[in-house]
């Protein structure tokens, strides 16, 4: 008789238990392998739906969405992960990381913070089509922040759609207290000096974000369309790290100094 048919492995992946999984792993600050290793179905449209079922989760555990972040839109971040293609994320109230209070490093896996520009919307603004022009005029105030991610993989190792699935590694920001009318800067020009323990670590402008953060604004718009959604009045969006993320080490004191837009300092 002929050999049966080898089964193929079951597998127990659904977009709901890749959401629990993730899900779970922030709940217990451990890392996890990456998903498309067991999982070869999790493409990028189904990494989205899986974000989307973690973000379902929290607000239905009482958190709010108060915008969207852009990640890998920095040739910077783009080469430490290994992915040339930046991607989007939610952005969500209990994210937001008071400033003056050192980071409780028990809440997170491995954490490392990086320099944004960031945006507070004036205006909805909806893709397809649009441009950084367009997607200025949309803006209202532009700040400086500090991204706090802490991928729930292990050693911050994923392909695209495992990082789309995890929110993009998002964990907490802060903002800083200096807003600008976009109007009077040149946010390609705008630079940032990120320093540890009073060092010098890492450097860039603003252009270092897909040439100005208002191309990564626009690219996000144009993303979200695709998916049927857009960038909504008031919402704050985070427009990528400016250079490669340090690590948060207990006891370091990190800052971003910003040309005009002021100085954030976190202490661990
Ligand atoms: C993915 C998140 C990327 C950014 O600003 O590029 C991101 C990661 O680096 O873990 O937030
Ligand atoms: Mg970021």
């Amino acid at each position: 008789a002929a050999p049966a048919a080898p089964t193929p492995p079951t597998t127990r992946w659904t977009i709901d238990s890749a959401a629990r999984h993730l899900l779970d792993a922030e709940a217990d600050r451990r890392d996890v392998t990456r998903i498309t290793d067991e999982w070869s179905e999790l493409d990028i449209p189904t990494g989205y739906l899986v974000q989307e079922a973690i973000i379902r989760d929290k607000v239905a555990n009482g958190d709010t969405v108060v915008g969207v972040k852009l990640g890998l839109t920095s040739r910077a971040k783009q080469k430490r992960m290994g992915i040339d293609s930046p991607l989007t994320a939610v952005v969500t109230q209990r994210m937001h990381l008071p400033a003056g209070v050192p980071v409780d490093m028990s809440r997170f896996i491995h954490p490392r913070i990086e320099p944004e520009i960031v945006f507070t919307m004036k205006h909805d603004l909806r893709g397809p089509g649009v441009t950084a022009d367009a997607a200025m005029a949309a803006v209202g105030e532009v700040r400086a922040g500090f991204e706090l991610i802490d991928s729930r993989y292990k050693d911050f190792s994923f392909a695209l759609p495992d990082v789309i699935a995890d929110n993009a590694s998002s964990a907490g920001f802060y903002i800083g207290d200096i807003a600008h009318d976009p109007a009077d800067l040149d946010l390609a020009l705008e630079a940032c000096i990120v320093r540890i323990n009073g060092e010098v670590v890492d450097t860039a402008t603003g252009a270092a974000v897909q040439g100005h953060p208002g191309e990564a604004l626009a690219l996000a718009a144009n993303s979200l369309a695709a998916r049927g959604q857009y960038i909504k009045a008031g919402d704050t969006v985070l427009t990528g790290g400016m250079t490669d993320a340090v690590f948060v080490n207990a006891g370091d004191e990190i800052s971003a100094q910003f040309t005009n837009l002021g100085s954030i300092v976190v202490t661990a």
